[in-house]
């Protein structure tokens, strides 16, 4: 193939690229050592399952029973060290959990791959190679700043590294070191990964005295048309409208707080209210699926 004839040409130009933006040549040496485009990546890249499960499904699927346990279990554990990241942070610690167990398993998988091959294979692979040149450039900046080995520089195939899934970009941005030990380690500090998620929040405007949202049971023959985030009314309107708590009693009266009703599987199948968090929560994810079982894991945890 073509592509991988000319891998080494493409190297070098990229290179020479990451001297001019101020990455060392001891970091290019040393990553780029043996380095080829994995054709395991680029398998997984074309083969990324597209939206055709229901929220049903999928909810089924990421909040298991074990997922659960295992979220009361970290939250119990860690609750000393959470809850002064949260009172930090502005991040009620159950969020903190529940975006860790959404992510990793807590920790338990966070991806074998070795981040440099794989975003070297993504970036050279053409489909979006730009995104990644730019993820690359900010992983080798990663490793120029010392927060981590390349031996232990692991990631998901497509860059998203240790415990919190932070792509290289969003280290950046949001990683910090909390523990003080000069390392914004989010693969193995704990203090840091949940430091880093609950900056990654509120940083992305998370509001500390306000929820998700919640569960909501629609009227028969609720109109789609005021389904999703676009349509934004505040409680007292959807109370009009004939939205009910699941139990059937009122919606809370909260005078400035606006919601959207969303419905991920249509008004028959679950319906949330979703707050100002809800986007919050989006803006690590932009799946509505994943937004409500962030939501839905955090008051479990909080709620035992
Ligand atoms: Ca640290």
């Amino acid at each position: 193939m073509a592509k991988s004839d000319n891998f080494e040409s493409w190297l070098s130009a990229f290179k020479k690229e990451a001297l001019r933006k101020g990455i060392s040549q001891k970091t290019l040496d040393s990553a780029f050592k043996d380095v080829r485009p994995l054709s395991k990546v680029v398998e997984l890249d074309r083969k990324q399952p597209e939206g055709k499960m229901t929220f049903v499904q999928y909810r089924q699927k990421v909040l298991s029973d074990l997922r659960y346990k295992q979220g009361r279990e970290n939250y119990a554990r860690y609750r000393k060290v959470l809850e002064q990241i949260s009172k930090k942070y502005g991040v009620p610690a159950p969020y903190i959990v529940a975006l860790w167990g959404m992510e990793t398993s807590y920790g338990s998988n966070t991806g074998g791959f070795g981040v440099i091959p794989a975003l070297t294979t993504l970036a050279h692979d053409g489909r979006r190679s730009s995104f990644f040149r730019g993820e690359l450039i900010a992983a080798l900046k990663i490793l120029d700043q010392g927060h981590i080995s390349l031996r232990d520089f692991k990631g998901s195939w497509a860059g998203a590294m240790g415990q919190n899934q932070f792509m290289p970009s969003s280290f950046h941005a949001y990683a910090v070191d909390e523990n003080g030990d000069g390392r914004r380690d989010i693969w193995t500090t704990r203090e840091d990964v949940f430091a880093s998620t609950a900056n990654y929040l509120a940083k992305s405007g998370w509001r500390a005295d306000e929820r998700w949202g919640r569960p909501i049971k629609l009227p028969q023959k609720f109109p789609e048309t005021l389904v999703g985030l676009e349509a934004k009314k505040s409680l007292k309107e959807w109370q009009k409208l004939g939205v009910r708590l699941p139990d059937g009693s009122d919606l809370p009266v909260v005078e400035d707080m606006s919601a959207s009703v969303v419905a991920p599987d249509g008004v028959h199948g679950p319906a949330f209210l979703a707050y100002h968090n809800f986007r919050v929560i989006m803006k690590w994810n932009r799946s509505q699926y994943f937004a409500v079982s962030v939501g839905t894991l955090a008051d479990a945890i909080a709620n035992p």
